[in-house]
């Protein structure tokens, strides 16, 4: 056995070691499908799984609306369907390579997946209902209990009303044409195409129009850039950009350390943004000094990753560090370094991977 180079080691505690257990990520090689297959999509819990008996579960549309609903999810499953490719991203994705992080998720770079995911839009379900004049918000509430900053709640995120009526919100039952499993929100999650993942909130029981803004621990507290502990902070909402790279050549275990054969490589991978479609994915193979454009490949929907390629000639043998960044449409770009904020989250940096080529 070798011991870990301590040039290489951050410290990490039994806590964020036990997150990282339980809320698994993508595989970075996973960026080769264009659809993640479900046990390989991403997964991020606060609490626990909620146990959920189909036959007695109901979803309740109440507060501001003319006709409250209670539905079964046969009730929901006789409406017209619609389907969504949506690539979702965990907000602290990338928070592991923050300095000075919060006891949370320490993500790298892989809390990110692609599902077609199936429901009915939420738009139809709000015109049945009836949203009325004074409501401004919708606060969605899932079934999962816990403490969190020292209080007790259910998982719970609120959307304005203009953004719950956009025609890609759905709430889904169904995960890649199958029912959605336990840790993806059995029997019905809330489905928010460009936002980052929390906005999507699972184990949906309760829809509640609101005239005021809403100020549980999620909105409030959690999911918010804040530069100190003093800082109101602003909330978060839409996927910065961020391009991944499926880790070329062939890791060593432990490490993860990668080698590759001399000669022409193709490096591909998959880049996204909540804001707007992929303008450009470019490349590095000298640590930044010099970018080339990638290929584009044709968007699958205007919400999922766009898939890139690049033919990479390395010049000879030695260590390079590959980089890969995007922009999008509107000119959102990835920062070289993350830009710090107290919760860790939205550190779309650019991915840096050191690979070694010999003969
Ligand atoms: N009810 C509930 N919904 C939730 C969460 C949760 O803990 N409880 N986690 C949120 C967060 S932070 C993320 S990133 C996504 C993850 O969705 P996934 O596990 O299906 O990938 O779900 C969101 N919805
Ligand atoms: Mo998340």
């Amino acid at each position: 056995m070798t011991e870990a180079p301590a040039g290489e080691v951050a410290e990490f505690s039994l806590v964020e070691l036990q997150q990282a257990a339980r809320n698994h990520g993508m595989p970075l090689e996973a960026l080769r499908y264009e659809l993640t297959p479900v046990g390989l999509h991403y997964l991020l819990i606060h609490y626990d799984i909620p146990a959920v008996d189909p036959a007695s579960w109901r979803l309740e549309v109440g507060g501001e609306v003319a006709r409250p609903l209670s539905l079964t999810l046969d009730d929901l499953r006789a409406r017209p369907v619609r389907h969504v490719t949506v690539t979702m991203e965990c907000a602290g994705n990338g928070r592991a390579r923050m300095e000075r992080r919060p006891l949370s998720q320490p993500w790298l770079h892989e809390a990110v997946g692609t599902a077609r995911w199936g429901g009915v839009p939420l738009a139809d379900l709000l015109t049945d209902a009836g949203v009325g004049e004074r409501a401004r918000e919708l606060v969605f509430t899932g079934l999962d209990r816990g403490l969190e900053g020292g209080e007790e709640q259910e998982f719970e995120r609120s959307l304005p009303v203009e953004e719950a009526l956009a025609q890609d919100v759905l709430l889904a039952y169904e995960i890649n044409d199958q029912p959605l499993p336990p840790q993806h929100g059995f029997p019905l999650r809330l489905v928010v195409p460009g936002w980052y993942g929390m906005t999507n909130v699972k184990w949906l029981s309760r829809i509640t129009a609101v005239a005021d803004p809403f100020s549980g621990y999620q909105h409030r507290r959690a999911y918010r850039f804040w530069l100190d502990e003093d800082d109101e902070g602003r909330p978060l909402g839409r996927m910065q950009p961020r391009a991944l790279m499926v880790p070329p050549g062939v890791p060593e275990f432990p490490s993860r350390r990668r080698l590759l054969p001399q000669g022409p490589t193709l490096l591909e991978g998959r880049a996204w943004s909540g804001f707007a479609e992929i303008a450009e994915v470019e490349v590095s193979d000298d640590g930044g000094e010099n970018w080339r454009a990638a290929d584009l490949d044709p968007p699958i929907s205007p919400w999922a990753w766009r898939g890139w390629r690049y033919e990479w000639k390395p010049p000879g043998e030695g260590t390079y560090e590959l980089r890969c960044r995007a922009t999008d449409a509107a000119g959102n770009e990835q920062p070289d370094e993350p830009a710090w904020n107290v919760g860790g989250y939205a550190n779309n940096a650019v991915q840096r991977l050191s690979v070694t080529v010999a003969g």
